[in-house]
């Protein structure tokens, strides 16, 4: 089977970690004047979320090898008068557009517009303060809940890559030998027309920074007739911000001047009878193959000046004089993509603008309906209407809206695991529970006991064939189970 390297794939995998919840406290407040206190100890701000954003900005995943750890704020601890302690911030993964993202091999996202999101983790909740323990029975609460603490995780993160630039030429231009020399790709390049069958990808790296260049095999006049490799390649690039258009000095040495600036008019042909978009389509020239002309050759170097002067002013473009063999020029290429990429983006902001601000919106709005959260399964919730043109917003959250959820405790997936002659027992929530209370403070052991007796623990793991007398453990929880 032909590889095809329009599936090029990027990929990277990083660790991501929620906020844990911040840690209710105990505290009280005493009326003035008399003795009487009142339990005042606020509860702990939630953890912050992990959410992936799709953004047109970012074309690689390339600063996922530097950066590999993400981690969410945590919440903030309660505070005295029953004052809620502030939420962790969330932390923001800005990805490309067509980003998947996976947990042990499982597709979760697929943020395949500008401004999609994923919740891939939930911030752990925060403990509740002794203030949220007074009863008719328990007026003065000395115990406050632990914020729930939640663990890292590793996620695989995969990326379809789009050229960002294409490189369009002439057979045997060096487009190959350009792609092997300013990224990691390495096409086949030979002396022979035609050597490129398949378009090259590659990443080109600049400072923190990073782009795809696309090497697509070589136009010849009459592509658009199905001459030699025909335009269907041309397809690849229709996506791709800036075209730099490959013109080989060797071409000038055999033939000369004419036959240079020709191949040019050919090449600018040939996209435009394929697509005018692709025509339109910022770009500029790049002779190739500097090297075959010396320095000290006057009569030849001024020709080349001249050749350059008339590109100039029939594109009223940059010409670059580069060599893909020994390196002279490329930097300046590089440079010049990066700069015209640039300028490509912020014209593409520009339009997108009022976009941007109703995703915003949208965004806080999501935030607001994912409090009652109690459980980090994520799925996507609902596809929302297209608003203004072109512009479709999908959106992940969490399916804490089903009202099967709001089920305090689903204790049908209750698992007992034997070990020797202890039981543990594996349910998030009643982990959840457990890991939340101070196990060293007597009362909040009470309250804990009190709860799991009035949830039915016990009778539904006696029901389950555990045996009276025997160790059950719930995380850090030992106890008993009594008659
Ligand atoms: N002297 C010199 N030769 C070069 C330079 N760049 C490429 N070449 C040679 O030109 C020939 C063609 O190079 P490729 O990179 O395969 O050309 P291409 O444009 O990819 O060709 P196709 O795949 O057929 O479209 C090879 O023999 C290269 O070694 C250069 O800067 N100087
Ligand atoms: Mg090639």
């Amino acid at each position: 089977m032909k590889k095809d390297t329009s599936l090029f794939l990027d990929e990277a995998k990083i660790n991501i970690k929620a906020g844990d919840g911040g840690p209710g406290i105990v505290s009280f407040f005493l009326l003035k004047g008399s003795h009487k206190k009142i339990a005042s100890g606020g509860s702990g701000g939630k953890g912050g979320d992990i959410i992936f954003k799709a953004t047109k900005s970012i074309s690689t995943l390339y600063g996922f090898k530097k950066k590999i750890h993400f981690k969410a704020e945590n919440g903030q601890q309660g505070m005295p008068n029953n004052r809620q302690g502030r939420k962790g911030k969330d932390c923001i993964i800005y990805v490309p557009v067509g980003t998947i993202i996976k947990d042990n091999g499982v597709v979760c996202a697929d943020l395949n517009e500008e401004g999609a999101q994923y919740v891939a983790a939930v911030g752990g909740i925060g403990g509740r303060g002794n203030a949220s323990f007074v009863s008719q029975q328990r007026r003065f609460p000395g115990f406050a809940e632990k914020g729930e603490k939640v663990s890292d995780r590793w996620v695989s993160l995969e990326l379809r890559l789009l050229a960002d630039v294409a490189l369009v030429g002439f057979p045997n231009a060096g487009k190959s030998a350009i792609i092997s020399k300013i990224s990691a790709a390495k096409p086949k390049i030979a002396d022979y027309p035609f050597t490129t069958l398949t378009p090259n990808l590659g990443v080109v790296s600049v400072d923190n920074d990073s782009f795809v260049v696309a090497d697509i095999p070589g136009l010849i006049e009459g592509a658009h007739s199905g001459i030699g490799l025909g335009d269907k390649f041309l397809r690849h690039i229709m996506r791709s911000k800036l075209v730099v258009y490959v013109l080989d000095l060797e071409v000038f040495l055999r033939n000369g001047e004419i036959d240079l600036i020709n191949t040019f008019k050919i090449l600018r042909n040939e996209l435009k009878l394929y697509d005018t978009s692709l025509y339109k389509k910022s770009y500029f020239i790049v002779i190739n193959k500097i090297d075959l002309v010396s320095q000290q050759d006057k009569v030849l170097v001024e020709k080349l000046e001249n050749i350059k002067r008339k590109l100039r002013m029939i594109s009223k473009r940059q010409v670059l004089q580069i060599s893909a063999v020994t390196g002279k020029g490329l930097s300046e290429l590089i440079k010049l993509m990066y700069e015209k990429l640039l300028k490509e983006k912020q014209i593409n902001e520009k339009l997108t603008d009022e976009k941007i601000l109703s995703e915003k919106l949208l965004f806080e709005d999501d935030l607001k309906l994912r409090k009652l959260n109690l459980s980090a399964e994520v799925k996507p919730l609902k596809q929302l209407p297209k608003k203004t043109k072109g512009a479709a917003y999908k959106v992940y959250s969490l399916n804490s809206l089903d009202k099967d959820l709001k089920k305090k405790f689903d204790l049908d997936k209750i698992e007992v695991i034997k070990q020797g002659n202890e039981y543990i027992i594996k349910n998030e929530n009643l982990e959840r529970m457990v890991s939340m209370t101070d196990l060293e403070n007597e009362e909040a052991l009470e309250y804990l006991k009190d709860k799991l007796k009035k949830m039915g623990i016990g009778d539904k793991l006696k029901k389950m064939g555990v045996p009276i007398g025997s160790t059950v453990i719930i995380k850090d929880l030992v106890f008993e189970l009594l008659d």
